[in-house]
């Protein structure tokens, strides 16, 4: 497949629909398991069954036979693959022959079967004992200066089980270093809406969108990353409730749409037009329209209109006197140079969001992945503050989380900032004092390992050398590392730029079963509407030599910390004794959670703004302004284009699946830029023109990305969009949000340079 010739193509048919269906086909197909996934996919996201380990969306209720999507599918086929990574593959492989390979290559390679110890006189993996593995990882913590030398790392597919235990032997073995997935995602709506609304968490449930009158839409491309969401928005279509879509890229789902599980819509190619109003933002200009939309508001409000919920807004919010002076001074010659978008559709899309007395807004990356993003989210809240969108039916905010189990671990201590609460009920319930100093988020990791200061890097799962920033940068701090440890299910890049040491230790997924010495055991995760479901795996692991999460935490901390008087052992056995603590740890949430856990559909985690109650300082949700109009650093240098770096249809983050991007009309080839023809144009380029990319910075580091095809598309001027991870190299560590940590992958100042 890799060597097939690229093509490009405009996708002129509705997403979804038979295209989708044959996709999920073809992706079983390929590997090997159409009856073994098939089988599978009926117990994906049903009771009793095991939870998508694709994306956060929660499960419909019972009117849904199937539950699970083409993304699913592919997810599940990859996981469930017939191909086996076995102790002959790492001895015909040097760990130098295998950096030459693409990632492609090494996800295709298959399931890890064994623990692997990095044997650097062969520059080979080679087979290790468990006990050997965490042997070694003892030692090599115990041998540290100080607890805060080691870095440990989550990736949100981890259930809360196995994620709450290793919150707490990492704060037992002496540190808060949680560098995590969340840290480069949706950290700054953790962090944004706690001061806003007292919860840095979504506000609505899936019901809201059945009674929603407009949804928005924002830098969130729904067919590909949630397309379990979609069925939603064609209901809501369906029955005439306006959608606007806020994205510089004119997402095909977003545009039409034919929902696979509707008989009809199938049988007859039907489709449904999901926008009705596409708003083509620049890359960075949302606050701009925001702000053009708050404005407008606040304009028509002072001339006499109904347009603010005024009882709502003085019943429970502060801060809207500075809101609106900010927003009233901006003058709408920047407002729409800025955000890239005419003033008569602000005023339009303006007018729809006034008429709905109940709207939702979600959003995803596209507003997170700024150097403002933290403000941009808050600016999200203060829009549907202003009319009073918290506490009521169809209403409220909705970060579409990224992984599946990411909202959950946050939840449940993977946290590099603790709060003073959850400590204290550590402190009591496990009867240790953990740290208070806060620890280091992801990019503070690496910038740990350059300066020397980390030595060790514990991956329980993810990918994190090619998931963060400045892919040069973090492969030179990994190998400065004394040792690096990848708990994964999957070969990848993190396992080969290792450090001295080095160990992959093989896990069982999420679609396995987990017998333990007490019996069958299950897991659980939170999804990104907060309902915590219990996650049974219906297949057989694909090696014996696997071992659950939950076991390899324990053992982890046994290893390290011998004189713990945690019962570990018995951890290891039963999660259900797991769950009891963390029902005495968060009181709140948790309580009964045995027993509640017991319903099909689980059960949903406190979100007090649902019955407008604000847990901020002041009692009130809060009106946070964000000065100017900017969502990034200005650069002062007329050859600069704004890059977004995108997932394409057929990746899960660092996985790619295919080299294809359907809906963008992209096969055989990810070197590619989607680009204005008349941004190309103005560099004296061809279509398909190969060119490379350089940041444009001020640290004197040169970053150049090469062999990038120029596609011409229908972008914003001046905004320019291609693939995660390859293009990772060209993210300057520094750029970054700095209230939550999260580098701006949406918004890099970059030029094109012809070789
Ligand atoms: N199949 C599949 N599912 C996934 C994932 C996957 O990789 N594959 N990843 C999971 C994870 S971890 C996450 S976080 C989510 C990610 O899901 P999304 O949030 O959808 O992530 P992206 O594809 O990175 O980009 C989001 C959108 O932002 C738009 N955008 C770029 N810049 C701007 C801007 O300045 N303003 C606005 N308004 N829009 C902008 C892009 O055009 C794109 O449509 O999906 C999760 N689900
Ligand atoms: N430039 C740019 N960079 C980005 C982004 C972007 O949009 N642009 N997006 C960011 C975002 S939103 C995120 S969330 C991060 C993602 O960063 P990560 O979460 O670190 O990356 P993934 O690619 O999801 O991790 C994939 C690996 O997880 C392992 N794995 C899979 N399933 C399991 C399991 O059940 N258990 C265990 N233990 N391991 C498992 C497999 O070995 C697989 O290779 O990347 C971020 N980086
Ligand atoms: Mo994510």
């Amino acid at each position: 497949m890799a060597d097939e010739k690229p093509r490009y193509k405009t996708y002129e048919h509705p997403a979804g629909g038979w295209g989708a269906a044959a996709a999920t086909a073809k992706v079983l197909m390929e590997q090997s398991v159409l009856s073994k996934g098939s089988r599978a996919l009926l117990a994906m996201n049903q009771p009793g069954g095991f939870k998508c380990s694709s994306c956060a969306f929660p499960d419909a209720d019972e009117r849904k036979r199937l539950e699970f999507c083409e993304n699913g599918a592919k997810a599940l086929a990859v996981e469930a693959t017939k191909r086996r990574v076995r102790a002959d593959f790492f001895a015909r492989h040097t760990v130098t022959e295998l950096m030459e390979k693409s990632d492609y290559w090494l996800e295709m390679q298959g399931r890890l079967t064994e623990p692997m110890r990095y044997d650097a006189a062969q520059d080979k993996y080679v087979p290790c004992s468990w006990d050997d593995a965490y042997e070694m990882i003892g030692r090599h913590l115990r041998a540290l200066d100080s607890p805060d030398q080691a870095e440990f790392y989550t990736s949100g597919r981890t259930p809360n089980e196995a994620a709450f235990l290793y919150a707490i032997f990492v704060r037992a073995f002496g540190t808060n270093n949680f560098p995590d997935c969340s840290n480069m995602c949706h950290e700054p709506t953790s962090r944004g809406l706690p001061p806003a609304i007292g919860v840095g968490k979504g506000t609505i449930v899936l019901d809201d969108f059945e009674k929603a009158e407009a949804i928005f839409i924002i830098g969130q491309n729904t067919g590909t990353n949630s397309p379990r969401m979609m069925s939603n928005l064609v209901e809501a279509r369906k029955r005439g409730v306006p959608i606007i879509a806020i994205n510089p890229m004119p997402e095909r789902a977003l545009v039409r749409f034919t929902e696979p599980q509707d008989a009809v819509q199938m049988a007859t190619f039907g489709s449904t037009e999901i926008a009705s109003e596409f708003v083509p933002v620049r890359i960075g200009g949302d606050l701009a329209l925001f702000k053009g939309m708050m404005k407008i508001m606040f304009e028509r409000e002072a001339a006499g209109e109904d347009v603010l919920d005024r009882d709502f807004i003085a019943e429970h919010t502060a801060g809207i006197e500075a809101l609106r002076e900010d927003a009233l001074a901006q003058s709408w010659a920047d407002i729409v140079a800025i955000s890239g978008v005419p003033e008569e559709q602000i005023r339009r899309i303006t007018e729809v969001y006034i008429r709905s007395s109940a709207t939702v807004m979600c959003y995803g990356m596209g507003v997170t992945q700024h150097q403002q993003g933290t403000g941009l989210v808050q600016q999200v809240a203060n829009l549907l503050l202003l009319r009073g969108n918290f506490g009521k039916p169809g209403a409220g905010i909705a970060p579409i989380r990224g992984h599946s189990n990411v909202q959950g671990d946050r939840t449940v201590g993977i946290d590099e900032r603790p709060s003073a609460d959850y400590l204290d009920r550590v402190h009591e319930v496990f009867g240790f004092a953990p740290p208070r100093e806060h620890g280091h988020h992801a990019v503070e990791s690496v910038e740990a390992m350059l300066a020397g200061t980390a030595k060790v890097f514990i991956g329980m799962g993810g990918n994190f050398v090619r998931a963060i920033s400045d892919t040069d940068r973090a492969y030179e701090a990994m190998r400065r590392l004394s040792l690096t440890v990848g708990i994964a299910t999957k070969l990848n890049r993190g396992h080969l730029v290792h450090g001295r040491d080095a160990l992959i230790l093989p896990v069982v997924a999420r679609s396995e079963r987990i017998v333990t010495a007490a019996g069958e055991q299950f897991i659980t995760i939170e999804d990104a509407m907060s309902n915590v479901t219990a996650s049974r795996g219906v297949l057989e692991p694909a090696s014996p030599d696997l071992r659950p999460e939950v076991e390899i935490v324990c053992r982890m901390a046994m290893a390290t910390l011998p004189d713990s008087p945690l019962p570990w052992a018995e951890f290891i056995e039963d999660y259900g004794l797991i769950r009891d603590r963390i029902a005495e740890v968060y009181p709140h949430l948790y309580h009964d959670f045995a027993e509640r856990i017991q319903a099909p559909h689980g059960f949903h985690l406190d979100i007090p703004p649902r019955r407008r109650e604000w847990r901020t300082p002041n009692g009130r949700a809060n009106f946070l302004v964000l000065p100017g109009l900017e969502a990034n650093a200005p650069v002062d240098d007329p050859t600069m284009l704004r890059l977004a770096t995108v997932r394409s249809h057929d990746q899960f983050n660092t996985t790619i699946y295919s080299n294809n991007d359907r809906y963008r009309g992209v096969y055989n080839d990810r070197m590619v830029l989607f680009m204005n023809a008349l941004d190309r144009d103005a560099r004296g380029l061809e279509p398909g023109a190969k060119v490379a990319l350089e940041t444009i910075s001020g640290d004197g580091i040169r970053r150049r990305v090469e062999g990038l095809t120029v596609l011409d598309y229908p972008m914003p001027r001046g905004s320019i969009a291609g693939y995660y991870p390859e293009l990772n190299p060209l993210l300057p560590l520094d750029y970054y949000d700095r209230s939550s940590g999260t580098p701006a992958a949406k918004s890099i100042p970059v030029r094109v340079v012809t070789l």
